[in-house]
């Protein structure tokens, strides 16, 4: 079943200049980007976006992080994008995920871990939406 998951490539690969490598291990895997923008998150945007995670100790740390600096958010498509761009991020902890993932290649630490991916199917499509107008993607 075709599926939307969202990737924001996080302040920590942009500013490594990595943004280009990425989106391409991305493409190689067969995900359909159907919508692609560069911004720096809001406060609020950071709050709202996390808010799952508001009773967690790194919840501060986690907003201040997303907040410091641009990202590239990226909606997008494939059948069974959801569990598919997780096996391709790897674990949160990059000394946990997997060789060849994103995060094993990118990321920095636990919570500078290069890149965000939805975890279920239902937050897939929420979280596109959280960005992405309808009539901004290509489907
Ligand atoms: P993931 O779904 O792999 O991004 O991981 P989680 O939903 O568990 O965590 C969301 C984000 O919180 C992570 F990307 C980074 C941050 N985090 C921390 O900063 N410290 C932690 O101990 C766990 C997560």
């Amino acid at each position: 079943m075709s599926e939307r998951t969202l990737c924001i490539i996080k302040p920590d690969a942009v500013k490594k200049n990595v943004q280009g490598s990425i989106i391409q291990k991305i493409l190689d895997s067969k995900f359909k980007i159907i919508g692609m923008k560069m911004m720096k998150l809001t406060e609020s945007m950071g709050r709202r976006f996390y808010e799952v995670h508001k009773e967690r100790p790194f919840y501060g740390e986690l907003v201040s992080f997303m907040i410091s600096g641009p990202v590239v958010v990226i909606a997008l498509e494939k059948d069974n994008a959801v569990t598919d761009y997780r096996s391709l991020i790897g674990a949160t902890d990059p000394a946990e995920a997997a060789a060849g993932t994103i995060r094993k290649l990118f990321a920095n630490s636990k919570s500078e871990n290069a890149v965000h991916g939805s975890d279920s199917v239902e937050n897939g499509k929420t979280e596109v939406a959280f960005f992405f107008a309808e009539s901004e993607l290509n489907t």
